[in-house]
């Protein structure tokens, strides 16, 4: 059978490459399973698992930045817009050009993700990815990145608009549990988002506009709930495999 992609993306420093090689590592050592890391952040400066294909092969962001004259921001962006133009030879590498011999195929994605994620090429290279198998994106939060309730709002936002840019299923990693500042509030966030709305303050624009959001967000919750893991300490990643596993039993096995 061929190799079911999931794609990490999530904001800058939310533990994206960490999560890559600790999950890679543990379904490896656990479950046997043949795992092909792949970095696309051709901005990264060292990777912690060894990558099956890497995008700095082909160029990095300080070759674009010297090449193009771009600042970095640019030089994500022109990257980008590089992978689709390639994507024919990207496509012709492995683990892309070999899906029968790989049972995961983790793709690492930059942190920068209005110049990735949200340009049109990234559509493009996820268009050419879910033809080659079952594909699924995996959004990772910080959790030490989640105090108040707007910041819960807003990372569980992203995660709506992540779903309608990509249109492909998704699924929620809470990331370093480990430091996590308001268990409560995640705890609330995974078991019943909906209780957030009383949470918040009765004055102002976020009074007003948040129980709104809220409810758009519970509208396209879906039945996956999000878990909780510590990329660093390798802690949980069973529970982050049985929601990939849970997103796909609908159309394949991934044990
Ligand atoms: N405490 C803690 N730190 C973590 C965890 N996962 C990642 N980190 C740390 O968070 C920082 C960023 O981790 P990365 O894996 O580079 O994050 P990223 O999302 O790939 O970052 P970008 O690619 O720059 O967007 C590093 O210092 C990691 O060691 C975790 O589970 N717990
Ligand atoms: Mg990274």
């Amino acid at each position: 059978m061929p190799a079911v992609f999931v794609v990490f993306v999530g904001p800058a420093g939310s533990g994206k490459s960490t999560l890559v090689a600790s999950y890679s590592s543990w379904a490896r050592k656990n479950l046997l399973l043949r795992v092909a890391p792949v970095n696309l952040d051709p901005g990264a400066e060292e990777v912690k698992y060894k990558p099956v294909f890497d995008i700095r092969n082909y160029f990095t962001l300080r070759d674009i930045m010297e090449k193009y004259g771009l600042g970095p921001n640019g030089a994500f962006i022109k990257a980008s817009e590089l992978i689709a133009e390639k994507l024919d030879e990207v496509f012709s590498q492995p683990p892309f050009s070999n899906p029968d011999k790989w049972d995961l195929v983790l793709a690492d994605t930059p942190g920068q993700m209005e110049a990735f994620l949200f340009r049109p090429s990234s559509s493009v290279f996820l268009d050419s990815l879910r033809k080659l198998g079952n594909t699924v994106v995996a959004y990772v939060i910080d959790a030490s990145a989640v105090a108040r309730v707007s910041d819960a709002v807003f990372l569980w936002f992203l995660y709506v608009l992540i779903q309608v840019k990509t249109g492909l299923i998704s699924v929620p990693v809470i990331n370093k549990s480990d430091i996590a500042v308001n268990p409560r509030l995640l705890k609330l966030l995974i078991e019943n988002p909906s209780a957030l709305t009383s949470e918040v303050g009765s004055e102002g624009f976020a009074a007003e506009i948040i129980p709104d959001l809220i409810q758009i967000a519970e509208k396209t919750r879906g039945p996956l709930r999000p878990v909780m893991v510590s990329a660093v300490n390798e802690e949980d990643m069973e529970k982050l495999h049985v929601l990939l596993h849970e997103a796909f039993c609908a159309c394949g096995d991934l044990t």
